[in-house]
């Protein structure tokens, strides 16, 4: 795994609130990913819990922009094992600059065959916690091409993001509408060959292509939390009866919800 970080990739990462790392999994790693997602991917549309994926009605806009997995490593062994490493904790805490890592959701993202695009958004406000260090690891599990969907970056926008949002409906320019002012930023393509990762600011504007293609795009994705971030109010993925004991301003470090994976100290 290629987790060095070195002082270029730390200032790229916090002046564009996006960086791609090619080459992130070998070879042998990227085989165990892609066995480990599809597994529990797979393990999980089989289910008959409804709850944690986006599948309930597969003809749906939304269902057809991706098929997402959420938080596989609560459910599978393998994925649990690989969203734990403290690797990944390490290089998302040393980009974001924060002292401690939590994860706040991992999700497998398969744009299918023929796929919708992803409508620019940002990550952060849909979340229970609201922190401008939030941060994302995107893994290519299929080579990220122009032509199936890969993900494009509005750089900098990290840096004047409200908590504003456009939801990922089929209006793929919603955003521009909250933030006119950034109709006029360069998009960034961030097409990758599978193992690279990529790694965004939960800020930074970003969405994805069609998959004009027959085959599908796969991406195994985590969402992270910086250690001490506290509850906003918003449910989104909190189990129920967790949810139900929280007050705004709550510390969120319920270690089996959202675990430490990685502390500075
Ligand atoms: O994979 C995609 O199409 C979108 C991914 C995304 O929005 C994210 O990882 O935050
Ligand atoms: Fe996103």
């Amino acid at each position: 795994m290629r987790d060095q970080l070195d002082e270029r990739q730390i200032a790229q990462y916090r002046e564009q609130g996006f960086l791609i790392i090619e080459g992130f999994l070998d070879a042998e790693e990227l085989a165990d990913w892609r066995k480990q997602v599809d597994e529990a991917v797979y393990e999980r549309l089989e289910s008959r819990d409804q709850g944690l994926h986006n599948q309930g009605d597969p003809d749906s806009y939304y269902a057809r922009v991706f098929t997402q997995c959420l938080k596989l490593a609560d459910t599978h062994e393998g994925m649990h094992r690989l969203m734990h490493d403290e690797r990944l904790g390490r290089l998302a805490g040393t980009l974001a600059g924060v002292e401690g890592i939590r994860i706040w959701h991992d999700q497998a993202l398969i744009k299918p065959p023929f796929g919708n695009p992803t409508a620019w958004h940002l990550d952060n406000p849909y979340w229970s916690f609201s922190s401008r260090d939030a941060i994302s690891l995107w893994v290519a599990l299929d080579d990220a091409t122009q032509a199936n969907g890969c993900m494009w970056y509005l750089p900098g926008t990290h840096l004047t993001a409200r908590p504003d949002n456009a939801g990922i409906a089929e209006d793929i320019a919603g955003l521009f509408r909250i933030y006119p002012e950034w109709r006029s930023i360069e998009p960034v393509c961030a097409a990758c060959p599978a193992g690279s990762a990529v790694l965004h600011n939960g800020l930074t504007a970003h969405g994805a292509g069609a998959n004009m293609t027959n085959r599908p795009r796969r991406a195994m994705t985590c969402a992270y939390m910086p250690d001490g971030s506290t509850f906003n109010g918003i449910q989104n993925v909190l189990p129920a009866d967790y949810f139900a004991t929280l007050s705004v301003g709550d510390p969120l470090d319920d270690q089996a919800v959202n675990p430490l994976i990685w502390s500075k100290a």
